[in-house]
């Protein structure tokens, strides 16, 4: 069996703690990938004190050899992409074709930030004064600290590492405890490519150890979490009060809306996607599903036939739809949210508990499920599940489908499928979320666009696109007067 170690200062070295975990395949408990340090305040402090050596060399290097950087990396993650593929799949169970569109992600991710090298655009803007240049231009902040989920084990590190690192920041990652493998090959890739050692500290463990202590250390001015709205709670408190800059990507509780007058056979495959791809564990996944009355239950009833008949099983193994969930405690939370559908009244369409099939003994599968005649607001509508649950509430109209739709604490993504015009420009306008598909799922967020979500789901910043150059970066404004005089801003420029 593999020890894996931490990489700080340079060097892959053990935990000051001298503490680790294990990590299992989800799929089948007995298939150990290794040992992971379960490090402690310690780790991070020495990680911190070297990513402050790496920030003051690599804040100087000029922005397009740093994008060069990002170039290799996209290049060796193309190479290495289905031997990147399979291991994720291993460690976190989502199937083969997802886990290579999550390393495509990063490869996207990639030769974006590239490019974003040559122009991390400032602004030349006229001054009010003659003989005075006015300009404005991004510089690098410090280090970064990085805490990524399991669920896009390389797409989400990418996201939020490939442009603090253009930017000129260091960083230092915080992967999940579910998907360390990951988060060990893709150090390994970064240091491959030449990025400076010091500039990228790996420190493996625990939230409440490794991440509370790299959130409340006074040396890291930027935190970059997704995760639960919860801990997005108790991350943001300790931001506020050291005054720190600070990315939040949260819960969702997503919606997709079906009308009367969409194509059905698109807005199944749409849901089927949407509701079951990585066993419903984005935080885009849909969660609801809001029929219109005229076509509700025929859409209803080839749905649940559709549902019926997805594979679970390994990701790795070639014909199987949906995977496992990452771990025991996460079964245990749907089953709780299958009893509370029960207990409100919903009635249970199909799935609801662990299935009995072969091979699927050692893993923690659960059954695709849907739940039909739910309330707008009970819990099962309210509340993320993070699972394989979908909830189906049937409306009248367009309004009280766009009613439903926002009356969540969250707002990440939303799909209205409609062959109007009229209806589809009314969604984009009215819902309340970061994200609107038409004719298309809640899920399939593109790198270069801005992503994020509105309410509960995030504290207003994007990630991917242009925007989160901005979050990885101070505006510095600068004035030049070359008049050679004393010339008084608001006083000299205008008269009595
Ligand atoms: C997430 O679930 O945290 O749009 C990210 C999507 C993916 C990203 C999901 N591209 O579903």
């Amino acid at each position: 069996m593999t020890t894996f170690k931490n990489f700080i200062a340079g060097q892959w070295v053990e935990p000051t703690t001298a503490a680790y975990f294990e990590n299992r395949n989800p799929a089948d408990t007995r298939d150990l990938i290794g040992r992971f340090p379960r490090s402690g305040a310690e780790d991070v402090a020495r990680a911190v004190a070297s990513a402050q050596r790496g920030f003051a060399q690599w804040s100087r290097t000029p922005a397009p050899l740093r994008g060069d950087i990002l170039r290799r990396v996209g290049d060796i993650l193309t190479t290495r992409k289905e031997e990147l593929a399979n291991l994720m799949t291993r460690e976190m169970g989502k199937p083969l074709a997802e886990t290579r569109g999550d390393v495509q992600e990063g490869i996207d991710t990639a030769y974006y930030a590239a490019v974003e090298g040559r122009r991390l655009f400032g602004h030349t803007v006229p001054s009010e004064l003659r003989n005075k240049w006015a300009m404005s231009y991004r510089r690098p902040i410090g280090v970064c600290g990085i805490i990524t989920p399991f669920n896009f084990p390389l797409a989400i590190p990418t996201w939020k590492m490939f442009p603090a690192l253009v930017c000129g920041n260091a960083c230092v990652f915080k992967p999940a405890e579910d998907v360390p493998h990951t988060g060990h090959v893709f150090v390994e890739v970064l240091l491959e490519a030449g990025l400076p050692p010091e500039v990228i500290q790996l420190v493996h463990g625990f939230g409440e150890d490794v991440g509370a202590a790299l959130v409340a250390h006074p040396q890291v001015p930027v935190i970059s979490f997704t995760g639960s709205t919860e801990t997005g709670s108790k991350v943001g408190e300790t931001c506020g009060r050291m005054h720190k800059r600070l990315s939040l990507e949260m819960g969702g509780k997503n919606a997709q809306i079906v009308m009367d007058d969409a194509d059905l056979s698109l807005a199944l495959e749409g849901v089927l996607w949407g509701a079951f791809g990585t066993t419903g564990q984005r935080c885009t996944a849909t969660s609801r599903l809001i029929l219109q009355e005229g076509i509700h239950d025929r859409f209803l009833g080839m749905l649940v036939d559709r549902v019926r008949s997805l594979r679970l099983g390994d990701g790795r193994v070639a014909g199987t739809d949906v995977g496992p969930l990452i771990h025991e405690e996460s079964r245990k939370k749907v089953e709780r949210y299958v009893e509370i559908g029960r207990s409100e009244g919903a009635r249970l369409e199909v799935g609801g508990s662990r299935p009995s099939g072969a091979g699927l003994e050692h893993g923690y599968f659960f059954e695709p499920t849907i739940f039909s005649g739910v309330r707008a607001g009970s819990r099962l509508e309210q509340e993320e599940i993070f699972g394989p649950v979908l909830s189906v509430v049937r409306v009248r109209d367009a309004d009280e489908a766009f009613a439903v739709n926002n009356g969540v604490k969250y707002g990440l993504s939303s799909s209205v499928y409609t062959g109007s015009v009229h209806t589809s420009f009314r969604a984009l306008a009215e819902l309340d979320n970061g994200i609107t598909y038409i004719n298309a799922p809640t899920i399939g967020a593109e790198a270069h666009l801005p992503f994020g979500g509105v309410k509960q789901t995030g504290n207003g910043h994007r990630e991917g696109g242009w925007e989160v150059y901005e979050f990885y970066s101070e505006t510095k404004v600068c004035y030049v007067d070359y008049s050679g005089a004393l010339q008084r801003a608001q006083i000299d420029t205008y008269a009595g």
